[in-house]
């Protein structure tokens, strides 16, 4: 500001006061410059001052004088090594122009300015987040990615592998044709694009072309309840059910459903990826031997594929045994004729022994997810043998499906009919039953393609703000974020356990890219799908449950209707759990997890050897066990435990493989 008071003073001077000495000031007034003179003034100086300052001055002289010898000799020769330096630098490789020789010169290059901001922690560069996919577990569990590993992040989340180090292991690959037991080890084959039109030789597995040796990872605690869990379940199964499709535990017999060995083939990935070696092979023996396909047996074909077809690939995949491959081969082929109808959609049954298909004895009508979640597998199938068909036929229906009219903001009904091809039963929509797979194989086929097929995302992208737009509220009293069902209009606040599985994909597709709101999402109905268990007696969730809209006293957010109160023993929100944990390294995830397992334990475990759906999981004191242990126990649900359990991403990468919706891991194909 300008005051009046400091424009009336004057202006303030420093000074400084210099005093001359006469000689000084004649030097300074008339100054002469003539030698002689400036001779006989030194002269007369020296003369004057006494011995000792002359002493001193002539030995800081003599002193000098040999300080400047010493450092003339010492750098010499840097210097003239620098000047030749100088001169090779501007030389170039013979006959290449512009390519420099290599050793350079030896100062270092001057630091830019930010290569020096590690010393002022103040400005030290932002440290780059870690992929998500990096596990941030207890150091001694941390997983050191293999070379093979090192990545740059795309600005879509996916990964481009440096290429310098693909060259390396190119070399190393060379070296190596070992087959690993543990799953851990093994790498899908992705080298190879779907199948053209002509019959190819069939691609050889993952496991023999792509072996990384690496140290394994050592199984931790959890992981061994896992393995013990799953002997126990397998101790039932081999005593009172070998071979046969499904252990009943209490009464130490079986149950069969299509009469192929459902459990043993189911479970065969699990073993391998467990390290179970014994149980493998003698599961394998029966394979080669016993597993017969030429039977006069009616065959729910999605059943069937998701399990048995499934089951078969990624084991094949995962050991590199042939015989696996061979019993997918002919199971595919034996499914083929369900697709023999009007509409291409394919009918729910087939006789595998006659080649003969048909729909249910009630209706000439299809399951939506049942037609739409077979894909992964057949596609797979063709990849492999290099046999188009099994592929054109799966992606004709997912082209049919993508058209249709009937769908609610990309939410579909649960039926088609087989003949005109059209959705009926139309108005009811669910992420539940009969309906959701179809939004799970949407996004892994995409993913399983390497992201090319548009209409597949659009349809999932749509599917899920259809869902977000339709189908979640929130419940009273926590606030839970749900998905309830949508029928003519009306909302039901009904959700399945099988919804379970939409936070692990929702996580999936955030992972690949997809928009972040999914994560988040994702983060909110696990929570939910926790709830399902925690908020129940015995910890274990029911089949169905109802959440509360509006608060009352003394009500959780979760009621269970008596018809609903069963436990099967269900993989999906175990599943979900492994997804996020691995997206996230949240360790509340694997805890969640370990009180689950705990609660299997407490109330399904049949002492003389296996696991039991019950009927109750209200009632801790008698849960009624219903006496069966369906094969998705240890084909799924004991299987993404041990996953869930791992701190090894390369346990099952998600980069590389895409599980199907039984939980049997097949290798993503090469990105575009
Ligand atoms: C399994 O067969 C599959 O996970 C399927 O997608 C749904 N039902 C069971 C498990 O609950």
């Amino acid at each position: 500001m300008y005051s009046a008071a400091a424009a009336a003073s004057p202006p303030r001077r420093d000074f400084i006061s210099v005093t001359l000495s006469p000689e000084e000031a004649v030097g300074a007034g008339g100054y002469n410059n003539s030698k002689a003179w400036r001779r006989r003034s030194c002269w007369r100086k020296w003369k004057q001052l006494s011995r000792l300052q002359r002493s001193v001055i002539l030995f800081l002289f003599a002193f000098l004088a040999v300080c400047g010898v010493i450092s003339y000799t010492s750098m010499g020769e840097p210097w003239k090594s620098l000047t030749n330096k100088s001169l090779d630098d501007q030389r170039t490789e013979p006959g290449i122009p512009g390519l420099k020789l290599a050793n350079p010169a030896v100062l270092p290059a001057p630091q830019k300015a930010d290569a020096n901001l590690g010393d002022y922690p103040e400005l030290s560069p932002q440290k780059l987040p870690k992929p998500s996919h990096v596990r941030r577990g207890p150091s001694n569990l941390q997983i050191k990615p293999p070379r093979r590993d090192v990545r740059l992040k795309t600005r879509h989340g996916t990964s481009r592998v440096v290429e310098e180090l693909v060259q390396a292991d190119k070399e190393e690959k060379t070296e190596k044709s070992v087959i690993s037991w543990r799953g851990a080890v093994i790498e899908p084959d992705q080298s190879t694009e779907p199948p053209s039109s002509k019959i190819k030789e069939p691609e050889k597995p993952s496991s023999v072309e792509d072996v990384d040796q690496k140290e394994p990872v050592p199984i931790n605690e959890r992981q061994m309840a896992v393995i013990e869990a799953f002997r126990h379940a397998w101790k039932g199964y081999k005593d009172f059910a070998w071979g046969h499709d499904e252990l009943k535990p209490l009464s130490k017999s079986y149950s069969e459903w299509f009469g192929l060995g459902l459990t043993l083939i189911d479970a065969l990935d699990t073993m391998w990826i467990l390290g179970l070696k014994e149980e493998f092979e003698e599961a394998r023996k029966w394979v080669a031997n016993d597993l017969v396909f030429d039977k006069n047996v009616d065959v729910n074909l999605f059943e069937s594929t998701i399990r048995i077809l499934g089951g078969l690939l990624s084991t094949y995949h995962l050991s590199g045994d042939s015989l696996f491959l061979e019993k997918a081969k002919e199971i595919g082929n034996r499914l083929m004729p369900a697709f023999k109808t009007p509409s291409k959609i394919p009918y729910s049954d087939v006789n595998i022994g006659r080649g003969t298909a048909h729909p249910p004895r009630w209706t000439s009508d299809s399951t939506v997810a049942e037609v739409t979640s077979i894909q992964l597998e057949f596609r797979e199938l063709s990849r492999l043998t290099g046999d188009e068909k099994f592929q054109k036929a799966v992606d004709e229906v997912m082209k049919h499906v993508h058209t249709l009219s009937g769908k609610n903001d990309g939410l579909v009904p649960m039926f088609i009919n087989t003949n005109s091809g059209q959705f009926t039963h139309l108005g009811v929509y669910t992420l539940g039953a009969r309906a959701d797979s179809y939004y799970e194989y949407l996004l892994k086929q995409w993913i399983q393609g390497g992201k090319k097929e548009n209409e597949l995302l659009e349809d999932y992208m749509r599917a899920i703000e259809g869902v977000k737009k339709h189908l979640l509220k929130r419940s009273q009293p926590k606030k839970l974020t749900f998905v309830g069902e949508l029928a003519h209009g009306h909302f039901s606040a009904k959700m399945d356990h099988l919804v379970c599985f939409l936070p692990g994909t929702l996580a999936l597709g955030a992972h690949n890219g997809l928009t972040a709101d999914h994560m988040k999402l994702a983060e909110a109905l696990i929570e939910t799908c926790y709830q399902m268990y925690a908020q129940v007696e015995t910890g274990l969730s029911p089949e169905i449950v109802h959440f509360n809209l509006h608060a009352q006293k003394g009500h959780k957010d979760v009621e269970i209707k008596p018809a609903d109160r069963h436990n099967l023993l269900r993989p999906e929100t175990v599943e979900s759990l492994f997804y996020m944990y691995r997206f996230t390294g949240d360790k509340k995830y694997q805890d969640w997890g370990w009180e689950i397992l705990q609660n299997f334990n407490k109330y399904t475990r049949v002492p003389t050897g296996g696991y039991t759906s019950i009927n109750n999981v209200q009632n801790p004191s008698n849960p009624e066990p219903r006496d069966k242990m369906e094969s998705f126990f240890l084909g799924e649900t004991l299987k993404y435990m041990f996953l869930l359990f791992s701190d090894d991403i390369d346990l099952i990468n998600l980069d590389k493989y895409v599980f199907n919706t039984e939980a049997h891991p097949l290798p993503i194909w090469a990105p575009a």
